[in-house]
């Protein structure tokens, strides 16, 4: 599958800071120190909606990371999917009477658009569940074959008891996991499997729904977590640097996509870090596709909002805090842009050195945005009270503004 176009990057004197962030698997802060190319994969949409400010808050928080990476003169290999097969986009397209594979195209086609306005840096290598099965069934019957998975009525399940290191994601307990793994697309009351968390590898053919050649495994579809990790394994390899999502993916869907690939490789960690976005809620309930109290990044663009005010939106909040979307937020961040574009439109004003290792300190500080954001407004509030006599430093400002936080002046 194709991506969206890259916007550029400008490079910024100096040289950025080793990002500090907090991995779930820990429960704290790790350093992240990639080699010359940084790893990192992020779960992509299910393409039965629109793209939502939920969806483009967690996409924010990744393509900072990367940004902060950029700045430390890495290179950046970037994989996300896009799950073009599951249950919610089959039901999605019966209830509306359409085609499931016009749906998936249509709303993959609406969120490239949407995250190339909003200047979020593309995958290298963006991948279809459907066109990742042929990597996939492989992978199930190896893990069949070594006794980790089980048949059960010709479903093909993952026996989490298999992978010692089961749990060091999300450290949930059994209780909590089992209620999760209920609300999130798993079976844990289906009788008949070995343990009630064991999650879906491979689901035989249903009446009606489509199916593809399983060799070995018969006619069926992938289960939702082995999607991840056939193309996590195939274009990262094991112990990647970062494995990104809303917090609503740490379990089941991480806890065991790191647990099938543990098992298939007999290595650990798959990931060095496992990153989390906090939820965007309105009117007081997470953001969601199938509660439908939506606001869609289109939708915003349709009546004018200027791409970069969402952008600066999003980055008002703290990545991995929980927060509620209002028009209040919005409006701020429209004025916010104004006051910056009218600083930077002046040919010359106060210094930006030290705004730019503000930035740089601000971001690997576990991507601390409103800290970010509250140094270019005071750079701004002094440029419009006293100006300055630096002619770069506007230039500066526009160039850190964009590299950093991808918000274009
Ligand atoms: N296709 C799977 C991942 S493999 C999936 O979860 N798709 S999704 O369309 O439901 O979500 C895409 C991303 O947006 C996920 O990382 C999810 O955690 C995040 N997300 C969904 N709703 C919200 C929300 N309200 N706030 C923040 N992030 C959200
Ligand atoms: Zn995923």
């Amino acid at each position: 599958m194709h991506a969206w176009p890259a916007s550029e990057v400008p490079a910024l004197p100096g040289k950025g800071r080793d990002l500090r962030i907090h991995d779930t698997a820990t429960g704290g802060r790790v350093t992240l120190a990639p080699g010359p190319v940084a790893r990192i994969y992020v779960c992509g949409i299910t393409p039965y909606d629109a793209t939502h400010m939920g969806h483009a808050a967690t996409y924010n928080a990744f393509d900072l990371v990367q940004r902060v990476w950029l700045d430390t003169k890495r290179q950046v290999h970037y994989v996300q999917n896009v799950t073009d097969v599951d249950d919610p986009l089959l039901e999605r397209a019966i209830r509306d009477g359409i085609d499931w594979v016009g749906l998936a195209e249509r709303e993959t086609a609406l969120f490239r658009e949407d995250m190339t306005a909003l200047r979020m840096l593309p995958p290298q290598h963006y991948i279809g569940a459907v066109e990742a099965i042929p990597g996939i069934v492989p992978l199930v019957e190896r893990l069949r074959d070594s006794g980790a998975a089980y048949e059960l009525d010709g479903d093909i399940y993952f026996s989490v008891d298999a992978d010692p290191h089961f749990g060091k994601v999300s450290n949930y307990d059994t209780e909590l996991m089992r209620h999760l793994s209920a609300e999130r697309g798993g079976d844990p009351e289906r009788p008949g499997k070995k343990n009630p968390l064991d999650p879906m590898l491979w689901m035989a053919a249903r009446e009606g729904e489509p199916s593809w050649d399983g060799g070995s495994l018969g006619a069926g579809r992938p289960g939702w977590h082995i999607e991840c990790v056939a193309i996590a394994l195939d274009h990262l390899g094991m112990g990647f640097d970062v494995q990104g999502g809303g917090s609503d993916l740490i379990f089941p869907h991480h806890e065991m996509g790191a647990s099938h690939a543990q098992t298939l490789t007999g290595e650990f960690p798959m990931a060095k870090a496992y990153v989390h976005a906090g939820m965007v809620a309105l009117d007081g309930e997470k953001m969601s596709k199938s509660r439908g109290n939506l606001v869609f990044v289109s939708r915003l663009r349709r009546d004018g909002v200027d791409p970069a005010a969402i952008r600066l939106a999003l980055l008002s909040h703290r990545y991995r805090d929980d927060w509620e979307w209002t028009d209040q937020v919005l409006q701020d961040a429209v004025e916010r842009l104004g006051r910056w574009r009218a600083a930077v439109s002046r040919p010359d004003g106060p210094s930006a050195d030290a705004l730019v290792e503000e930035l740089r300190e601000a971001l690997s500080d576990d991507l601390d945005t409103p800290t970010a954001l509250a140094a270019v407004d005071r750079w701004a509030a002094l440029q419009t009270a006293e100006g300055g006599t630096d002619d770069s430093a506007p230039g500066l400002v526009s160039r850190a503004v964009d590299a950093l936080l991808g918000v274009a002046l």
